[in-house]
C-alpha cells in the first residue's frame, strides 16, 4: 500500500474557499515612470549593473499598467473569486510620504477594482511587495525607525481611497525576506549587509501600526480584515538519527531563534511594544513553496544550515523543490503552534528556466499534490484553512533572477511586443480544480 502522505484523498473545500491567484506591482506593472510615478528601490536595484540576471529590469515588466482588460481577461478564465495583488507605494506617494498623493497612480487601481468588480472577483490586497520608494531609502528606508510612520500614513491613504472597495488587506508581504534578502545578504533591493534585525524591528512596528490604524479608524465602517503575509519553508533533519540536525530542525521554526545571535546586538522591543504588536492579525497569511533538511552550523551562534534532498524534483529556481508533502505538515505545524488561526495560503506555486514549453506537467503535477495535501491538512488534520493563491498569475520579473524564472499560469511572450498571455496547461487544470473545489484530484 501507499505511505499515507502519497495517497489521493477526495474530498472538497467548503463551498465558502477562498480561490485566488497572485502578483506584484512591481513584478508586473511595468510603467516605470508614467503619469508621475516616483522610483522605487527595486528601480534603482535593477538599473544597478549586475544586480539581476541579465541585466533585466521591470521598467515594462508585463505591462499590467495598461492591460487591465487582458489581466481580468484571464484571471476570468482561470475561475478565481479572488486577486491578489499589490499597490506600488511610489505610484501613489511618488516621494513616500502623503504630502502630495498622485491621483493618477490611484486612479489605475480603481480601475483595476472596477475591472475585478464587473468580473466578480473580489481583491485581496498587499500594501507592500518590496517596491519601497526610493525617497525614503534616501533616509534609511526600513533601518530608520520614521518609517513606521510613514507605513501608516500610506496605509491611511489606502483604507480611506480604496478601503470600501477592499476587503482583505495584506499589510507586509514576507517581511522575512524584505530583512533578510534587502537588509542582510543585500541580493535583493536595497542590497544592503548586515542590517537585518533592525529592518525586520521596524517592518514589524509598521506592520502593527497599520493594523491598529485599521482597527480604530476602518474597521466599523469598512468591516475587512487585515494582516500581515509570513514565509515559511518545512523542515526536516538531514539526517532524523542525528540528535544535532533534529535540533537544527526544531530551531529553523523557532520565531524567536535570533536570541541566540551572539555576534551583535539585538534590537528588543519594549514591553509597551510587545503589548500594541500581539494580537495585530485578522488570520495567518502563509506563503509557502518547498522542504528543507536541516543540520548545524556555527554552534556558538547556534545557526542552522540547510540543504535539499537529491530525490526531489527540481525547479527552475535553485530553492525551490517540489515536497508537498511538507505542505501538510506545516499547516499543521501552524494550527498546532498558534492555535488554529484561519489559515489564507497568499502564495504557492513553482518555476521553470529554459526553453518554453506550454504542456507544464511539473507545474500541473505540483498543484494537484500540493492541493491535495492542504485538503488532507483541513479535512484530516483539522487545519482552519480558509483560501488558496497560486503564484502566479503570469510569468513576471521574478526580482534578482529577472525574466529566467517562469512561475506563471500563463506564459507571457516577451518577445512579441504586445506580450500577451498565453494559457500554459497548468492554467485549465488549475480552473478544474477549483470548479470542483479540490474534489477532482
Ligand atoms: C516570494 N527564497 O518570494 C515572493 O513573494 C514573490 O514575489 C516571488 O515572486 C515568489 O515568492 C517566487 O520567488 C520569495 O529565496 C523569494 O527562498 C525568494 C525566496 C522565497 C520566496
Amino acid at each position: 500500500p501507499l505511505p499515507d502522505d502519497e495517497k489521493t484523498l477526495y474530498g472538497q473545500f467548503p463551498k465558502t474557499f477562498k480561490w485566488s491567484t497572485a502578483s506584484a506591482a512591481y513584478q508586473i506593472e511595468g510603467s516605470w515612470r508614467a503619469h508621475g510615478k516616483g522610483l522605487s528601490i527595486w528601480d534603482k536595484f535593477a538599473h544597478t549593473p549586475l544586480r539581476v540576471s541579465n541585466s533585466d529590469n521591470a521598467d515594462i515588466a508585463c505591462d499590467s499598467y495598461n492591460k487591465i482588460d487582458k489581466d481580468v481577461e484571464v484571471l476570468k478564465r482561470l475561475k478565481v473569486s479572488h486577486y491578489r495583488f499589490s499597490v506600488s507605494w511610489p505610484r501613489v506617494l511618488p516621494d513616500g510620504t502623503n504630502n502630495h498623493i498622485n491621483e493618477a497612480g490611484l486612479n489605475y487601481y480603481h480601475r483595476l477594482l472596477d475591472a475585478l468588480e464587473a468580473a466578480n472577483i473580489q481583491p485581496q490586497v498587499t500594501l507592500y511587495h518590496w517596491d519601497l520608494p526610493l525617497a525614503l531609502q534616501k533616509v534609511g528606508g526600513w533601518e530608520n525607525e520614521t518609517i513606521v510612520h510613514r507605513f501608516r500614513d500610506y496605509a491611511d491613504v489606502l483604507f480611506s481611497r480604496l478601503g470600501s472597495r477592499v476587503k482583505f488587506w495584506i499589510t507586509l508581504n514576507e517581511p522575512y525576506i524584505v530583512a533578510n534578502l534587502g537588509y542582510g545578504y543585500g541580493t535583493f533591493a536595497p542590497g544592503i549587509v548586515g542590517k537585518q534585525y533592525i529592518a525586520a524591528h521596524n517592518l514589524i512596528k509598521a506592520h502593527a501600526e497599520a493594523w491598529h490604524l485599521y482597527n480604530d479608524k476602518y474597521r466599523a465602517t469598512q468591516g475587512g480584515l487585515i494582516s500581515i503575509t509570513i514565509n515559511s519553508d518545512w523542515v526536516e533533519p538531514r539526517s532524523p538519527y542525528k540528535q544535532e540536525d533534529v535540533d537544527a530542525a526544531k530551531r529553523y521554526l523557532q520565531v524567536d531563534r535570533c536570541k541566540h545571535q551572539k555576534s551583535f546586538p539585538l534590537p528588543e522591543f519594549t514591553p509597551e511594544e510587545i503589548k500594541r504588536i500581539n494580537g495585530t492579525h485578522d488570520y495567518f497569511g502563509f506563503n509557502h513553496y518547498t522542504t528543507v533538511l536541516s543540520f548545524p552550523v556555527d554552534l556558538g551562534n547556534q545557526g542552522t544550515g540547510t540543504t535539499h534532498d537529491r530525490t526531489w524534483i527540481e525547479s527552475g529556481s535553485f530553492w525551490l523543490k517540489i515536497t508537498p508533502f511538507g505542505f501538510r505538515k506545516i499547516l499543521k505545524f501552524i494550527k498546532d503552534e498558534y492555535g488554529n488561526p484561519p489559515v489564507y495560503v497568499t502564495e504557492n506555486g513553482i518555476s521553470e528556466r529554459g526553453a518554453v514549453d506550454l504542456n507544464d506537467i511539473h507545474r500541473t503535477h505540483y498543484y494537484e499534490n500540493y492541493i491535495n495535501q492542504a485538503l488532507k491538512a483541513h479535512v484530516l488534520d483539522g487545519v482552519d484553512l480558509r483560501g488558496y493563491t497560486a503564484w502566479s498569475l503570469m510569468d513576471n520579473f521574478e526580482w534578482a533572477a529577472g525574466y529566467s524564472e517562469r512561475f506563471g499560469l500563463f506564459f507571457v511572450n516577451r518577445s512579441n511586443p504586445t506580450l500577451p498571455r498565453i494559457p500554459k496547461n497548468s492554467a485549465s487544470r488549475y480552473a478544474s480544480i477549483i470548479t470542483c473545489n479540490a474534489h477532482l484530484l
